[in-house]
């Protein structure tokens, strides 16, 4: 009777920790990085592609891709800045929120946050 106990108990244990790891593993949404530079490497990336800055802050993508990108500000208008291999543009975000944003030459693979905070 005892032992029958024991042996449901450890179950449980083991469901309860199986159920923990599953809430903590990556949903391929990584967490937002605080910075305001964000990086165009090789091949077709933002990276971080999610960030994080204080309302107000000027964001700046740099591209060290050899292909020309641009940003598609998709929460802003949706204007499109022109990101020709070794050049940088920049864009000032304001409003608390998430500010969606792409490369409109390659939007499957190329898709970027910012999460503006209350400054
Ligand atoms: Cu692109």
């Amino acid at each position: 009777m005892r032992r029958h106990f024991r042996a449901a108990h450890v179950i449980g244990l083991a469901l309860g920790a199986t159920l923990a790891l599953a809430a903590c593993a990556p949903t391929g949404d990584a967490e937002p990085v605080a910075t305001a530079e964000v990086n165009l490497p090789q091949s077709y990336r933002f990276e971080p592609a999610s960030i994080t800055v204080p309302d107000g802050t000027t964001v700046t993508w740099t591209n060290n891709d050899n292909f020309t990108h641009n940003v598609r500000l998709i929460d802003d208008g949706g204007d499109v800045l022109d990101l020709p291999p070794g050049e940088s543009v920049s864009f000032t975000f304001t409003g608390a929120g998430e500010h969606r944003y792409d490369c409109s030459f390659h939007p499957t693979d190329m898709t970027g946050v910012v999460v503006v905070t209350d400054s």
